[in-house]
């Protein structure tokens, strides 16, 4: 088989670009390891930018986002028993978030690709990409016991942390940049009415916790826990108790629970590689990047990488001009280093550390003391959260 654009990864960032890159006529395959439903049961992120939003809707995929994605203009910050709120809109001067579950737009995204005949091909194990640094790379794979090669201008890496395509690039010439948190959260997501129509990110000396959404009958709320714990060892029950514990009483006395649909610890973890290209082959989102949740950068930041691998592509296919692809990397870095600047940031702000003295709390709580009475300080903290220019 032969194709323009080989992409490793039907997550969100491939999915997305290759309908962005087929709706202008250019060629892709997109080989992802897993099922349809395997890659729909993955609940993750729940805020997008409005940048995301906008390239949603050039992919044609818009709609039901459109539809059904809620429009939200601020968040609060609960912390000693009370709520402030962060005013987005206001603080931005008019920009906002779209609540709208990576669930649903990576479900746009292959009705999309189903629609217009885009190859997607699941279930492709051993994906391996070859000649990389040739103008001749490939791609191979296998399924069902039958071993396939796919002939590519160019191959994206968009399969994730734990992908192939960053590991088959020599050591030598990658750098990585690490930390990890020493705690992780644990995500339930139930039928039940979210507690406040905004999200809250709640500092609480027990641990952090955040009540955020899917709509108005589908909540999700996480809990900082230790990397010691596991899901078993949390009940329903004990879940809502302790989350209800790190609320202020008047959020808790609101809050309505119900049984788990789903139940998940995730590891907090800051990650970059550099540089994200090596040859013909380009990374683009978690391959290449991994921010702790709690600035809901994530996805973001896989969004801005297809944006400008995107427009790299049409100025190579269309216009047979390569700056954009010789400056994707440096380009991406800059708008991904702020994404982690930002994520550590609102993490170790709101975040109980296990190591911390008297005095690193103390500053921690100056930090949040200043933020909420600076309007300076709360300005930044919105620009970054609604999205840094593309
Ligand atoms: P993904 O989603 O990991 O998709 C990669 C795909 O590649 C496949 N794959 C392979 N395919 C073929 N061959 C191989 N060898 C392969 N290895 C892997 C995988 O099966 C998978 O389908 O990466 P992508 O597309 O870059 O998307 C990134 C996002 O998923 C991620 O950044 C966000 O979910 C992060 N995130 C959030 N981001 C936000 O912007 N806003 C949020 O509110 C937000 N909340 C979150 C989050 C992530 C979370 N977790 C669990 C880490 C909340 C949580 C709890
Ligand atoms: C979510 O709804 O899953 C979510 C929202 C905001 C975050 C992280 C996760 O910062």
């Amino acid at each position: 088989m032969k194709t323009q654009v080989g992409i490793i990864g039907g997550g969100p960032s491939g999915l997305l670009l290759s309908q962005l890159l087929h709706v202008q006529g250019i060629d892709t395959v997109v080989l992802e390891k897993h099922s349809r439903d395997y890659v729909l049961g993955r609940i993750r992120a729940g805020v997008l930018e409005h940048g995301f939003a906008d390239l949603m809707r050039e992919a044609n995929c818009g709609a039901r986002m459109d539809a059904e994605g809620e429009i939200h203009d601020g968040f609060y910050i609960a912390h000693d028993g009370v709520r402030d709120r962060i005013d987005l809109k206001g603080l931005t001067g008019g920009n906002s978030v779209i609540v709208y579950g990576q669930t649903e737009l990576t479900r746009d995204l292959y009705d999309a690709r189903e629609k217009m005949g885009g190859a997607v091909i699941h279930h492709a194990q051993n994906v391996q990409p070859h000649d990389i640094t040739s103008d001749k790379p490939y791609l191979t794979y296998t399924k069902d016991g039958e071993a396939h090669r796919i002939d590519c201008d160019y191959i994206i890496g968009a399969d994730g942390f734990h992908g192939v395509s960053r590991k088959s690039i020599p050591q030598d010439k990658i750098r990585e940049f690490e930390r990890v948190y020493p705690f992780g959260w644990l995500g339930v997501l139930s039928r039940t009415k979210p507690v406040s129509p905004e999200l809250i990110y709640a500092k609480h000396e027990r641990g952090f916790a955040l009540c955020s959404l899917r709509s108005q009958t589908l909540s999700r709320y996480y809990i900082q826990v230790p990397l010691s714990d596991s899901v078993e060892d949390w009940s329903d029950d004990d879940f809502w108790a302790e989350l209800k514990r790190r609320l202020p009483a008047d959020v808790s006395s609101q809050l309505e629970t119900g049984p788990s649909i789903e139940k998940s610890i995730a590891p907090l973890r800051s990650f970059v590689a550099e540089p994200m290209r090596y040859g013909n082959m380009f990374l683009a989102g978690d391959a290449a990047h991994i921010v702790p949740p709690t600035g809901a950068r994530g996805l973001n930041s896989a969004a801005s990488d297809i944006y400008y691998l995107y427009h790299a592509m049409l100025d190579h296919y269309k216009n047979g001009d390569d700056r954009g692809l010789e400056g994707y990397s440096q380009k991406a870095l800059a708008r991904v280093w702020k994404g982690q600047r930002f994520s550590w940031g609102m993490t170790t702000l709101l975040h109980r550390f296990p190591g911390n003295s008297d005095f690193d709390n103390k500053l921690q709580q100056t930090d949040l003391d200043y933020l909420l009475s600076s309007e300076s300080a709360m300005k930044s903290l919105a620009e970054n959260y609604v999205g840094l220019p593309f």
